[in-house]
């Protein structure tokens, strides 16, 4: 199939997602085109089967905000035509539903029929899409979508909850690659960041609000009050600022680095103990569950989709929202025992199994094939 994936190029989770989808779908024979404004960050570029059709939103003085929709639906038009594509997918549903909508309608007073699945991914329901501000257009971009799936049971049930959604919402949830190690030495990586003996606990987003990152902080300098330890901060964003001033104030300059944007996360995964996700709301929690390939056990809240990941007392521990000290418990319980650490470890790869790439993968073939 000729398959045009629509996403957000940037660090998030929605475009990761849709990144890998498409990757292994071309791996798989299929054609992919993904659509948007710049290289999303896991493409390199050289990928067999793989195109990329950049969006350019021309800079004209008459224009506050750069018509990027408008673009985008001229761009889905132009594409489909040119490459006959069978088929769109597109993730995040703003505003990537509504411009999907839009080249549809285009394209069929032209005689081209072309489906459009819309999954959503969190955020788009559950923080910006349910502002009045966007509300009508969301409804209904997503009920006219020829197929909408979400992500967990918690993003469906919200997007019930939240608007008037006629259509049926299919969840097919995020997937990882089986685990590869990628480093060979990686006592002497962890050297670089902790003494043997310190174990390195690790959070990775995009510094949001919705992150409370400054949670990851206060737990940290719990566990590491009873156990010397390190903290790897993995991503940027706009708390970043305000987290170096915490850490200043905490005095834990020694103890936690931050190490910037990675496109690569696995490396950084492959030397931690601990991996941290206290976020606010969070539809699935996609760097836990990367986390979980690598046998790196997680300390999260209990909100969203993050309860169909992380497993209770087996994979890690949920806390309710905020409660940094119940984390820091919880994670001091894990490190303080090798053999309950390495069990953990263990249990934590083998629930990521559930999410194997191939079988997920499988279940948008099925879609698009029921579509086309
Ligand atoms: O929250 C982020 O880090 C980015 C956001 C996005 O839209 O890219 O992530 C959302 O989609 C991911 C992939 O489906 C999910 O794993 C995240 O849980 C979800 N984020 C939220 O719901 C806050």
């Amino acid at each position: 199939m000729k398959i045009g994936i629509v996403l957000y190029p940037t660090y998030g989770g929605s475009g990761v997602m849709a990144t890998e989808l498409g990757k292994h779908l071309a791996t798989k024979g299929h054609e992919i085109h993904f659509i948007t404004y710049s290289q999303p960050v896991r493409l390199s570029g050289l990928e067999r089967n793989v195109f990329y059709h950049e969006v350019a939103v021309s800079d004209y003085p008459l224009f506050d905000y750069a018509p990027y929709e408008t673009v985008l639906a001229s761009k889905m038009v132009d594409v489909v035509k040119r490459e006959n594509l069978d088929i769109l997918h597109v993730h995040y549903a703003i505003p990537h539903a509504s411009a999907a909508f839009m080249a549809k309608q285009i394209l069929a007073t032209q005689g081209i029929n072309i489906p459009y699945v819309t999954t959503l991914h969190g955020t788009d329901i559950t923080l910006v899409g349910r502002d009045p501000s966007f509300e009508p257009v969301i409804t209904f971009c997503m009920n006219e979508s020829d197929a909408v799936t979400a992500v967990s049971e918690s993003l469906k049930k919200d997007t019930y909850k939240h608007f008037n959604a006629t259509k049926e919402i299919q969840v097919i949830p995020n997937f990882v690659h089986p685990k590869v190690k990628l480093i060979n030495n990686i006592q002497e990586i962890r050297r670089r960041y902790a003494l043997d003996e310190e174990p390195i606990l690790c959070h990775i987003s995009n510094f949001r609000k919705v992150k409370r990152v400054d949670d990851v902080l206060r737990m940290f300098e719990k566990v590491n009050n009873k156990i010397p330890s390190k903290l790897l901060m993995v991503g940027d964003g706009p708390e970043r600022y305000g987290l170096e001033e915490m850490c200043m104030q905490l005095g834990l300059c020694e103890r936690v680095i931050f190490v910037g944007k990675v496109r690569e996360t696995q490396e950084v995964l492959e030397i931690s103990d601990l991996f941290v996700l206290p976020s606010e709301t969070e539809s699935f929690g996609l760097a836990a569950l990367e986390a979980m390939t690598m046998g790196v056990p997680v300390i999260s809240s209990n909100t969203g989709g993050i309860p169909e990941v992380n497993i209770h007392g087996e994979t890690g521990f949920m806390s309710n929202v905020g409660d940094f000290e119940d984390m820091a418990k919880n994670a001091i319980y894990i490190l303080e025992d090798d053999e309950r650490k390495k069990t953990f470890r263990l249990n934590a790869i083998a629930r990521s199994n559930f999410f194997d790439i191939d079988t997920v993968v499988g279940q948008y073939e099925d879609l698009y094939k029921k579509l086309v």
